[in-house]
């Protein structure tokens, strides 16, 4: 079997995340080498005066992690600057926040080329490279001139806008010309999928081959939705063992016969948190009767907070909260908890199971893997209510969820008091329809089909001559 070589922007070493850090990449990636032995190369998150040309590695298991260290420059440029300041707003169709310089997108390359030299010492012929996400669109384009012909594949975690909205960041046309550089891309949706094909149709003139597959200058791209899932059967278990830590004891305790209304989410402003807390206020508003009845408990790690505009989102969640909590409080009732810290999964699972109604309502999200959390964790004879925006992925399988534009507060409030209201038969009947696709369509499918599919294309300096662009 062939090799996998895993490159993202960083890379997590069990003992190294020894303490507990948001993100789900690290469980998806770890599932990816269950089946395979291989390397995992990318940023160690260090940032030094001097790194040095050749990468660092650590082995465990199956696994040799290859890490990068970075300078500060680069850090500011690529890291903060190009891919957080410029594409993630603009991927999230925020184009007012998007900040592009042309400093960053230099350093944004330069980072790109460094790992591309570091990583084209450690690639054997036969070994499949799957690149993982923004971080590291022109990956493939910089391997490439380097000798590289292995068949590589690209997964983007986040949304793929439509062209018109890509089309308004200065260099997307070369991060286009970057992508037909993989013989594989995966995107989360199908909507993602048909944006990007349509940029690549519109604005490089590429010509379809078959469905999937695109050429343009002499090169051929497949491109196709791979839904990431979790660890299904093992998030279950997790959530269905006894509640033994302290949080949960307490928050049972002090909820009484209050019902839970919970969010979890990294504190992003593609989560939507204020404008969530606003419909909530507005839930309260609406259903006077309702107060002192309910609790919402809003989990939100901080992250990039040396990024401007997530410093503004802090601010601007601790004033709603406080303006929300400070209207309408009552003695021995608190509408809206929040908290910052990061969770042990067993506990994130224990408070899904406990909450009545997930909020999961974010403006924009590649997936959301809350969502499916929350579904796993449910206990099946008395499972919550999942209330999911429209505009995450997980809208596209997750049919049982009462579905929601975040836009609009009042017909949030309205899924949140439907929620409350909903009757256990129509609560189990939703919830057995979306517990099968997340136990279907779980983090190891996804790996695997995504790693199907690229070992299935034609590998090549790129691609035989059946694939080529006639023009
Ligand atoms: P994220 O934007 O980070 O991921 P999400 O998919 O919801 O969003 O994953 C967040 C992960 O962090 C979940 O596994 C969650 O349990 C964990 N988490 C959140 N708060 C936590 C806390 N307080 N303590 C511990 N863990 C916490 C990006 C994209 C998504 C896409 C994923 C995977 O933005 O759209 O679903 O990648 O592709």
């Amino acid at each position: 079997m062939s090799r996998l070589v895993i490159v993202s922007n960083r890379v997590s070493v069990p003992e190294a995340a020894g303490k507990v850090t948001a993100g789900g990449l690290a469980v998806a990636l770890r599932a990816a080498f269950q089946s395979h032995q291989g390397l995992w190369f990318g940023w160690s998150g260090k940032v030094t005066a001097h790194p040095a040309s050749q990468a660092r590695m650590v082995d465990k298991g199956n696994i040799r992690y290859v890490l990068m260290d970075l300078t500060s420059l680069d850090r500011q440029e690529y890291y903060y600057g190009f891919a957080n300041r410029a594409l993630w707003p603009t991927m999230h169709y925020r184009v007012g926040l998007s900040d592009f310089s042309r400093t960053d997108y230099a350093g944004y390359l330069r980072v790109n080329r460094t790992f591309a030299q570091a990583l084209v010492k450690l690639v054997s012929p036969r070994d499949l490279v799957w690149v993982h996400d923004y971080h590291l669109i022109p990956l493939a384009a910089e391997l490439r001139p380097l000798g590289l012909s292995n068949l590589i594949g690209y997964f983007h975690h986040i949304p793929w806008p439509a062209p018109e909205v890509l089309g308004t960041l200065p260099g997307s046309t070369d991060l286009l010309r970057a992508i037909m550089d993989f013989n594989l891309v995966g995107v989360q949706t199908e909507r993602d999928a048909d944006n990007l094909r349509r940029a690549l149709t519109q604005e490089l003139g590429a010509v379809a081959q078959r469905t999937d597959v695109l050429s343009a200058s002499g090169k051929s791209t497949c491109v196709k939705s791979f839904p990431i899932g979790i660890d299904a059967s093992d998030f279950e278990k997790v959530a269905a063992r006894a509640r033994s830590h302290r949080i949960v004891s307490q928050t049972i305790a002090e909820l009484g016969s209050r019902k839970l209304i919970i969010g979890v989410d990294r504190l992003d402003y593609s989560k939507g948190i204020p404008q969530r807390m606003e419909a909530y206020e507005r839930f309260l508003l609406n259903n006077p009767d309702q107060r002192g009845r309910v609790t919402y408990l809003q989990i939100a790690p901080t992250s990039r907070s040396e990024v401007p505009e997530y410093e503004t989102l802090s601010r601007v969640v601790n004033e709603t909260l406080g303006r929300i909590n400070g209207a309408l409080s009552e003695p021995g009732w608190v509408p809206i908890q929040y908290g910052t810290s990061a969770y042990p999964r067993s506990l994130l699972a224990s408070l899904y199971r406990l909450a009545r109604v997930a909020l999961v309502t974010p403006m924009r999200d590649g997936m959301n893997l809350v969502a499916k959390e929350y579904v796993a964790a449910q206990d099946p004879l008395h499972p919550g209510v999942l209330i999911l925006s429209k505009f995450a992925g997980a809208a596209q399988q997750l049919m049982g969820a009462l579905i929601v534009n975040p836009n609009d507060k009042l017909e949030v409030a309205e899924a949140i008091r439907d929620a409350l209201q909903m009757s256990e038969p129509e609560r189990i009947a939703r919830w057995q329809s979306m517990i099968e696709v997340v136990r279907n369509r779980d983090v190891a499918w996804w790996a695997s089909a995504f790693l199907k599919e690229l070992a299935a294309q034609q590998s090549g300096p790129r691609g035989g001559s059946e694939q080529m662009d006639p023009a």
